[in-house]
């Protein structure tokens, strides 16, 4: 319709008003960012690796034809991969000792004796599909990328979790510039598998739909600044529970150490805070508690966008509902 803006994802053109009213028009919400991706950023520790990079896109691709409701195909990693899948989880896990929250940690240990989480091989994401919606009705979709702010949000609506399949490239094991597999595994599945965490990010996927572009990007800075990057105290310690530093142990060093700045969790001043993907965070916010964050930001996230509208997702038929606000 005429002076909305068009939005061109996988080819489709929709409108800025269109959302997904039903979880099988996911398929249409993940439309990509490449910036990052290896063929594209002279960072990436793979630009130079066209073997590296063809593996990861063919992965990548897969991704585009996945259908909901079917099962998420395996990927056959390489000896490579698993070795940087091993390096990877055996790191990452003496580090979280010290720098991850309570929670991170019990639900890691969860993943090692019921899901078969181990440094020896890399967890399919059917699997832990499986797992997780059986623990907070999350379910997983495979992503080829980074997802665009909008359609990812969306997809947390309905309780899925867009993640990719491809992972890292074997010469920088402790950070990546975008998601990969370690990441998806390591660093959201253990917060996912918490009943308010996972609420929480529902949350923030109900509020999105159908918002204003510029709500969407504060609603996506909070989701960067907690779900990404968060961190919060347990007694008077800093620690950290946000998905982006616990995948990188470069990061999550960094995050706790004196070198960045160090600001209270306020979702009016944090939503409008301009973040970067690929380069390690040079602000972060700090939650008290942890139930401190969620609160204040479903809180904020259900009364900043000014919709028209509430919306509820009902899980058994997987159709969102929209309820009009009744002004008396
Ligand atoms: N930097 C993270 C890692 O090394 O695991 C991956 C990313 C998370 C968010 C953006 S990039
Ligand atoms: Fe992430």
């Amino acid at each position: 319709s005429i002076g909305c803006k068009a939005t061109i994802v996988n080819g489709t053109e929709r409108t800025a008003e269109w959302f997904p009213r039903h979880v099988t028009e996911l398929e249409l919400c993940r439309g990509t960012k490449t910036d990052y991706e290896p063929d594209k950023d002279s960072n990436h520790p793979g630009f130079n690796d066209p073997v590296y990079v063809e593996r990861r896109n063919y992965i990548s691709n897969t991704a585009h034809f996945y259908k909901h409701g079917t099962d998420i195909p395996t990927v056959d990693y390489t000896n490579e991969d698993r070795q940087t899948w091993s390096v990877v989880y055996k790191t990452l896990k003496r580090l979280h000792a010290t720098h991850a929250c309570k929670v991170y940690k019990d639900n890691f240990q969860r993943l090692e004796k019921e899901c078969g989480y181990s440094p020896n091989k890399i967890p399919q994401l059917q699997t832990v599909s499986e797992f997780l919606k059986e623990q907070t009705g999350f379910k997983l979709q495979p992503a080829p990328g980074i997802i665009t702010p909008r359609d990812f949000l969306a997809s947390l609506a309905f309780k899925v979790f867009q993640c990719t399949q491809y992972i890292r490239h074997p010469a920088s094991p402790m950070h990546s510039p975008e998601p990969d597999c370690c990441h998806e595994l390591i660093g959201h599945i253990p917060m996912l598998l918490d009943p308010t965490f996972a609420l929480y990010s529902q949350q923030i996927g109900l509020a999105s739909l159908g918002v204003s572009d510029s709500d969407i990007t504060k609603l996506a800075a909070l989701y960067w600044f907690t779900v990404e990057f968060g961190l919060c105290k347990e007694n008077n310690v800093l620690k950290a529970y946000g998905a982006g530093l616990m995948s990188s142990y470069g990061e999550l060093q960094h995050a706790l150490s004196d070198v960045p700045m160090h600001l209270p969790l306020q979702a009016e001043r944090t939503c409008l805070q301009p973040y970067e993907d690929s380069v390690y965070q040079p602000i972060y916010f700090v939650s008290e508690s942890f139930d401190e964050a969620f609160n204040q930001v479903r809180a904020f996230s259900q009364h900043c966008t000014k919709r028209g509208f509430d919306i509820t997702y009902n899980e058994n038929d997987g159709y969102i509902q929209t309820v009009p606000y009744i002004n008396l």
